[in-house]
């Protein structure tokens, strides 16, 4: 069933797509449990399963097949699935936008576990395709912007945020949930350079994590996600600027005080604990008050307006009331 309560949010001007074409597409999803033939993007699966062709799914492959559709993002135009798992920032795997999708080939995501820790009553180890088997996943059509001013849109498939964190029951002390992703220079080969404090880490304040925005993202396209895009599990806070959006998440931390992130530490002239998309705000390098929307032309660069929030300020805006979104960037 598909509930619509319409916000801004949930239609572009720049980008109105063909609705008929584009349910034609999530009906054919449906039907081929995201294996659409030669789209590319159930390769994944049929490599999960290669073991044995006949083997009926796990429990947690089950679950891709029954993604229940939301009306985040209607009227959005995904960017074409060669363009999302080329175009990528893993630094695990190189600086260059192919490296990702050249060099992950080497991570290993099953079985994947995930360290609780912290401030909460549920804590340990835990695996993550338990967590996967007991949700119903979701498809959420959303902008990402990178504040590099690149932005492409992408349907994720994933659980709410908050879904997952209330199940270790948070205690009152935690304040802000802390995300690391693997750190494992023999998968990783980014991470052989120390250039990075690795591993890398991000977070959220409480409140941001347990926005119905969140999305702790297991798939895109309708099929699980590709290496690059962070596999098997990851962050997707839209609001945000796309380096929040943590890949590759093996420990989640609830905690007191505030937590630095990577990009803090590395520049904290350039880059906040928030980074919420703001136009208004320009990097100390570059203007923030547009963006490139992927898939961009290099003689005719596909150049749209940057919105506050990325456009979600209706779901998001008040929980900044009363702070200063110039300062606390
Ligand atoms: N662990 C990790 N997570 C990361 C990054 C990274 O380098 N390492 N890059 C971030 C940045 S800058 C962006 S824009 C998004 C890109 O996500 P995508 O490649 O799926 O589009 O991932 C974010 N998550
Ligand atoms: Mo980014």
């Amino acid at each position: 069933m598909l509930i619509k309560h319409k916000k801004r949010s949930d239609c572009s001007e720049h980008e109105v797509t063909d609705q008929a074409v584009y349910l034609n597409r999530r009906q054919f999803m449906k039907v081929t449990g995201g294996a659409a033939l030669g789209l590319g993007f159930g390769n994944a699966f049929a490599a999960l399963q290669s073991g044995n062709p006949l083997a009926p799914p796990a429990p947690w492959q089950a679950a891709f097949n029954n993604i229940r559709e939301t009306a985040y993002g209607q009227g959005e135009k995904p960017a074409p699935y060669d363009v999302a798992t080329t175009y990528n920032n893993f630094y695990e795997f190189g600086y260059g936008k192919d490296d990702p999708a050249k060099r992950s080939g080497s991570l290993e995501t099953r079985p994947w576990s995930i360290a609780v820790e912290g401030e909460a009553d549920v804590t340990g180890v835990f695996d993550l395709d338990d967590i996967i088997k007991e949700a119903l996943l979701e498809e959420r059509i959303y902008r990402l912007r990178c504040v590099e001013a690149w932005s492409m849109v992408i349907p994720w498939v994933g659980i709410p945020l908050a879904d997952v964190l209330k199940k270790f029951k948070p205690t009152s002390k935690a304040k802000y949930v802390y995300f690391e992703t693997l750190h494992d220079p023999a998968q990783m080969p980014g991470q052989r350079r120390s250039s990075i404090d690795w591993p890398y880490r991000e977070g959220l304040r409480m409140d941001e994590a347990m926005n119905p925005l969140a999305l702790l993202s297991v798939g895109m396209y309708g099929s699980i996600l590709p290496n690059q895009n962070g596999a098997p599990v990851r962050l997707v806070v839209p609001w945000k600027y796309g380096f929040k959006s943590i890949k590759s998440i093996v420990k989640i931390r609830f905690v007191e005080k505030q937590p630095t992130s990577t990009w803090m530490d590395l520049a904290p002239n350039e880059y906040g604990f928030y980074a919420n998309v703001n136009p208004e705000v320009d990097h100390p390098r570059w203007s923030q008050k547009e963006e490139r929307r992927l898939p961009s032309g290099v003689f005719l660069p596909n150049v749209i307006e940057t919105q506050m929030f990325n456009g979600y300020q209706e779901e998001v805006a008040s929980l900044y009331n009363g702070m200063d979104l110039k300062r606390q960037f």
